[in-house]
């Protein structure tokens, strides 16, 4: 072989190397779609709502955490409504529950709520669709303190349809909610 043609060779050679390490690591690293877990911005403030379970965005290792701001910043929704643990009627303000299992890319048939002194509730995501069940972090515009059944309280629009003015829906509006687990 000339020296010309070695070089040639070489340079070949090491040139197919390249493509070759290039292409193995396209295969190990998808393009472009990587999983929405990035997505999922990470909790600034204090961690107020821990969500687990079948859920596909992440932000702390297999959970996705949330502060108040992160909660604040996904649509918001009232609902004005009469509740057996009022007197009157208030504005609870949040989160829809749906927006909120969306944003955690929820998988399963249902949510098991955990709050504060070991209260749980299982809420089926057909509720989350069906009702604008909001994740209420405002009474009246203003946050809920804990012995206000703040700062997370599940409340369902009961006004607005006869059947949710039940035992059942009660039981499901866990207050001083502290986790979500989607199974
Ligand atoms: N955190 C928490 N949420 C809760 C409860 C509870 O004990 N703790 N009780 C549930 C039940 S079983 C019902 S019926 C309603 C009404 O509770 P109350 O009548 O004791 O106010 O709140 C629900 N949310
Ligand atoms: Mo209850």
């Amino acid at each position: 072989m000339t020296p010309r043609r070695r070089l040639l060779l070489s340079l070949a050679c090491t040139g197919l190397a390249a493509w070759q390490a290039a292409a193995a690591q396209a295969v190990r690293t998808p393009p472009a779609v990587r999983p929405a877990a990035a997505a999922l911005e990470r909790p600034t403030g204090r961690v107020v709502l821990t969500i687990t379970g079948r859920i596909q965005h992440t932000n702390a290792g297999e959970t996705a955490q949330f502060d108040m701001a992160m909660l604040a910043r996904l649509p918001q929704h009232t609902i004005t409504t009469r509740s057996p643990w009022y007197t009157s009627s208030h504005r609870f303000t949040g989160p829809l529950l749906r927006d909120v299992l969306r944003a955690v890319g929820a998988r399963g048939s249902s949510v098991r709520a955990l709050a504060m002194n070991d209260y749980q509730a299982d809420i089926p995501l057909t509720d989350a669709q069906r009702y604008n069940v909001v994740l209420t972090r405002l009474i009246d515009n203003k946050p809920l303190p804990v012995r206000e059944k703040g700062p997370l309280f599940i409340v369902y629009p009961y006004d607005s349809d006869e059947t949710l003015r039940d035992e059942r829906y009660y039981s499901r509006s866990a207050w001083q909610l502290l986790m979500l687990d989607v199974r």
